[in-house]
């Protein structure tokens, strides 16, 4: 009787699936209409639908043109579709039609793309490569989220008729990732990475040391990694890369068109280096590893001669391994140096990265010292901070210094979402979905022009972050409206339509695998 009824069950499944009906709701298991060509996230700078929807098909190829690039793109695209379409999909320069990632002069910037789509096949168009990954990026959301799952769905894989022109607002479109106060694997990053490429998130910003944990190996002060690496926050194993795992992400990640910005935060936050050489400290005295989650206790000696050549090594060797313009000094809450110690070692740090080519970023406190020409602040105050701090800012801003936004109450991905959220901080607030949105990088900061703001960053310090698991929770949904404030124009941005796009998202990450916070704010589609 009980075997009768499963069978019952399972044939009015089938039938409900062969129907297109979700076994678990109402949402259909594949849209039998393509998902319109602006359910896209980021909003795309302008889309004009028109003509019927490509059809991907068995026979269905990737043409590409004979650039390195291009074909590269066109393999990542055809690693994304080939398991859940169960189509060939050959990657090749010949024949008409089907998707063709073509690169050509136009006003796509570096970035941009333009993506046309009708019956005989989609062409994506770019001036550079970045922007032919972008626009691949698009398609994929165009497509049904199961296109993201890793065995073969049903189908149909339509994508809508029409035209999108697209280029971002901001050239700086950032997350950053402490590896420090929990150390994660280089399978644990690029997980990230994919993550944040599907978002056209462009820089990633590690924190690769902090009081409780030294991550990269350094050659000439190599009790760095091995000691000062060797916890976490909790005290467990933590964990360093060696030089061949940085280069291995930075590969990575350089092949989803991401900047890896590798961040040595000094003069304080220096516990575990600290921990490693007496010789570093002023009195000649090494304290112990720290495991708690305490700011502001440590700092190097300003006044010893060593400190300087143990800055340069660092900095030298984190050079040679970074192809990226930029080196990230901290510089934040260094409240164990004094006003004068603080500005006299960023004086002579700052010129040290200049040496060896790089362009300085420091979070805003630098902006108290004398930020280098062309260095790069990030600020990541919130809206409690005080008028005169934010003014300091804003004159640096006035005067040059570029400016990265990362509001801690907006976008510190750390923060909870509500007094449930059981992992996170709460220092800066509460952040749900819809308050991490609603803000205007451009009119943001007072009193700093436009023209300052180069992009924004969503950090997610993790302090209380272990696992991917973890990261993802407070990164989704939240991540995707960072980079949506980083590249779509303002005059897209609005919650109301936001929150139905973000909504179309739910299902992708489900298929990926994403656990993400279903924050009530925003009106989820029923998973499929
Ligand atoms: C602050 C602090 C970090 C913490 C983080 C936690 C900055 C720039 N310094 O942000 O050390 O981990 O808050 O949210």
């Amino acid at each position: 009787m009980r075997q009768h009824h499963r069978t019952l069950r399972l044939l009015g499944s089938l039938l409900l699936v062969a129907m297109g009906v979700s076994v678990t709701g109402a949402a259909p298991a594949q849209a039998a209409s393509p998902t319109p060509l602006d359910r896209v996230v980021p909003a795309p700078a302008s889309v004009a639908p028109s003509g019927s929807p490509y059809r991907i098909t068995p026979d269905t190829r990737i043409r590409v043109d004979d650039s390195r690039e291009a074909r590269r793109t066109g393999e990542y695209l055809a690693t994304v579709l080939r398991p859940s379409t169960g189509y060939r999909l050959p990657v090749t320069a010949h024949g008409a039609g089907g998707i063709r990632l073509r690169l050509a002069e136009g006003p796509f910037g570096a970035e941009g793309y333009r993506l046309d789509s009708g019956r005989k096949g989609v062409t994506i168009t770019a001036a550079k490569p970045a922007g032919l990954f972008h626009g691949v990026q698009t398609l994929r959301q165009l497509l049904p989220p199961a296109v993201e799952k890793d065995s073969v769905q049903p189908g149909p894989w339509l994508v809508a008729g029409g035209t999108i022109q697209d280029t971002p607002r901001y050239g700086w479109r950032g997350a950053m990732l402490d590896v420090s106060r929990h150390f994660f694997t280089v399978d644990q990053v690029k997980r990230y990475i994919d993550q944040l490429a599907l978002y056209k998130i462009n820089k990633l910003h590690l924190h690769l040391s902090d009081d409780q944990g030294w991550r990269i190996a350094i050659d000439s002060w190599p009790r760095l990694a091995t000691y000062g690496g060797s916890t976490q926050v909790g005290g467990g194993p933590g964990g360093h890369y060696t030089k061949a795992d940085y280069k291995e992400i930075v590969r990575y990640a350089a092949s989803r068109y991401l900047e890896v910005v590798p961040e040595i935060d000094m003069p304080g936050h220096t516990n575990a280096a600290l921990a490693s050489y007496a010789e570093l400290n002023c009195d000649g005295v090494a304290p112990p590893l720290y495991t708690g989650t305490d700011v502001g206790f440590s700092s190097l000696c300003v006044g010893k001669e060593i400190t300087y050549d143990f800055v340069d090594d660092v900095i030298r060797e984190l050079a040679a391994l970074t192809p990226g313009r930029y080196l990230h000094i901290g510089g934040d809450e260094a409240h164990s140096t004094s006003h004068a110690d603080y500005v006299k070692f960023m004086d002579r740090v700052q010129p040290i990265v200049a040496e060896y080519g790089k362009t300085v970023i420091g979070w805003h406190q630098l902006t108290g010292a004398n930020p280098s020409r062309g260095a790069l602040a990030q600020y990541w105050g919130l809206d409690g901070t005080s008028a005169e701090e934010k003014a300091q800012v804003a004159a640096a801003a006035r005067g040059g210094t570029g400016i990265i936004l990362s509001p801690a109450d907006r976008i510190y991905l750390d923060m909870k979402y509500t007094a449930d959220t059981p992992l996170g901080l709460d220092w800066a607030g509460l952040v749900e979905v819809k308050r991490s949105y609603d803000w205007d990088p451009g009119t943001y900061l007072p009193g700093a022009p436009a023209s300052a703001i180069r992009g924004v960053e969503a950090p997610l310090w993790t302090e209380t972050i272990a696992k991917s698991a973890d990261i993802e929770y407070m990164a989704f949904p939240r991540l995707a409206g960072a980079a949506e404030l980083g590249w779509s124009p303002a005059s897209t941005h609005e919650w109301e339509a936001y929150k139905v796009r973000l909504a179309a998202q739910g299902p992708r990450w489900e298929a990926l695998g994403i656990g993400y916070y279903r924050s009530p704010q925003v009106p989820w589609q029923t998973a499929e």
